[in-house]
């Protein structure tokens, strides 16, 4: 059995849920074959995310962690390459704080890149029938905070964890009235399951096209 530590987010910006929580919980209730799950909520706070994080890999010892966060705007499921050091705060987070140019861990390196197998992840989410891409930036807000925590939590602490960042649309609910993209939480559930299978089953990534432009 893999051991898959999942995360998703307290709902933040005045919405009432995050489709974030609603996935991973539902996912760890139905894991991947040969993967043993467990979901953990992460306050959205700078600091305090944080620290619940690494409390729950403490507990869990995973092999592969999945964090994920609710990307409002976009249209599909993105696997996040890389994650910077920078706290650049657009809305004050859930506890009224709004860094701005902060580092996440000072004097960390500038970057991390995930060391789940990011395409394989967007191929595999891809072929359970869930549109999903690259993405080059998961922002400077508190998901990036996190992901870019637990990439130096791996990088300096526990080098054999394939970890990454996954965000996912709203949910229908989120937009009725906004015309906005929107993802349907059951399907989000089942590109994250695609997303954790290919994690943990492959190591290695596989090329195939992901790049940007801008
Ligand atoms: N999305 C935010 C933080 C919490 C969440 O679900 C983000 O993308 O930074």
């Amino acid at each position: 059995m893999t051991r898959v530590l999942l995360t998703g987010f307290e709902p933040f910006g005045g919405e009432r849920v995050n489709p974030s929580w609603q996935a991973v919980w539902r996912l760890a209730a139905a894991p991947p074959d040969g993967c043993d799950a467990t979901a953990v909520q992460l306050p959205c706070v700078f600091g305090a995310a944080l620290d619940t994080l690494r409390a729950a890999v403490e507990r869990t010892d995973p092999e592969v962690v999945v964090c994920v966060g609710q990307a409002g705007g976009r249209a599909d499921l993105t696997v996040e390459r890389m994650a910077v050091n920078v706290n650049d705060a657009v809305i004050p987070d859930n506890a009224g704080r709004q860094p701005i140019d902060a580092p996440v861990v000072g004097g960390g390196p500038v970057g991390y890149f995930a060391t789940l197998p990011v395409k394989a992840c967007v191929a595999a989410a891809r072929t359970a029938g869930v549109p999903a891409s690259v993405s080059q930036t998961a922002g400077t807000y508190v998901c990036n905070h996190v992901f870019y925590g637990l990439m130096h939590l791996i990088a300096t602490q526990r080098p054999a964890v394939r970890g990454g960042f996954v965000h996912i649309p709203y949910a229908p609910e989120q937009v009725l009235d906004r015309a906005l993209p929107s993802m349907p939480v059951t399907l989000a559930v089942e590109g994250l399951r695609a997303v954790v299978a290919a994690a943990a089953s492959q190591r290695g990534d596989i090329a195939m096209l992901g790049g940007a432009t801008h």
